[in-house]
């Protein structure tokens, strides 16, 4: 993707997770957007999309961000949403035993006092790579990866979800089940 793929990709992140409403977007409980409303929602803000640059862009995400309906009609974001507007009913999923979340040293003290909290987002965003852990950690300075012991959470009630780009969703991870690595 080059620069201006990249700007409007971010552009889709905000409407499609964020701020729907700030061009004047409605979004359904699963998130999607009709694209012919997204594409003239974005031209009234000064945005110029069309259906082919927004394929283009699902298509090259590097993390399957967006996905497209069946219908080809409508667009939404994978995962990754703050806004209250949409809860999307993800299905519940057998995790892996051990899954990696990447942060940054600056939160360690009140992650071990709270745990893992979704902040804004619905969800604590977890993977199975540790290599896409350091990633993510690294958006926020220096990288940490903590291990959490998703066997023993699952054992113990604790519901988990995968996004259809594979990272893993739960609503919070208690201290106890998170070790640092
Ligand atoms: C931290 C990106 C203090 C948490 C990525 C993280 C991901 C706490 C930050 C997706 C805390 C939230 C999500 C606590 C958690 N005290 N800090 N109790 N509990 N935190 O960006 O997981 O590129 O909302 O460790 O790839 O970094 O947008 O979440 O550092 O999949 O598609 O609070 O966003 O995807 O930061 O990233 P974020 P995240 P996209």
């Amino acid at each position: 993707m080059d620069q201006v793929d990249t700007k409007i990709s971010k552009f889709l992140s905000y409407v499609l997770r964020h701020q729907p409403e700030s061009i004047g977007l409605v979004l359904d409980s699963e998130g999607w957007a009709d694209i012919g409303t997204l594409i003239k929602c974005a031209a009234n803000h000064g945005k110029r999309l069309n259906y082919a640059i927004i394929e283009k862009i699902v298509d090259a995400n590097d993390k399957k961000r967006f996905a497209i309906s069946v219908d080809q009609k409508r667009i939404r974001a994978v995962q990754g949403h703050s806004t209250q507007k949409v809860d999307i009913r993800y299905q519940e999923k057998t995790p892996p035993e051990i899954l990696y979340h990447g942060t940054a040293t600056r939160f360690l003290d009140s992650i071990f006092k709270q745990g893992l909290v979704a902040g804004t987002r619905h969800y604590v965003h977890l993977s199975a790579e540790k290599s896409t852990a350091i990633k993510v950690g690294q958006r926020h300075g220096k990288v940490i990866i903590l291990q959490i012991d998703i066997q023993l959470m699952h054992e113990q009630g604790f519901k988990f979800y995968q996004a259809d780009n594979d990272v893993w969703l739960t609503k919070t991870v208690p201290v106890k089940y998170i070790s640092v690595i």
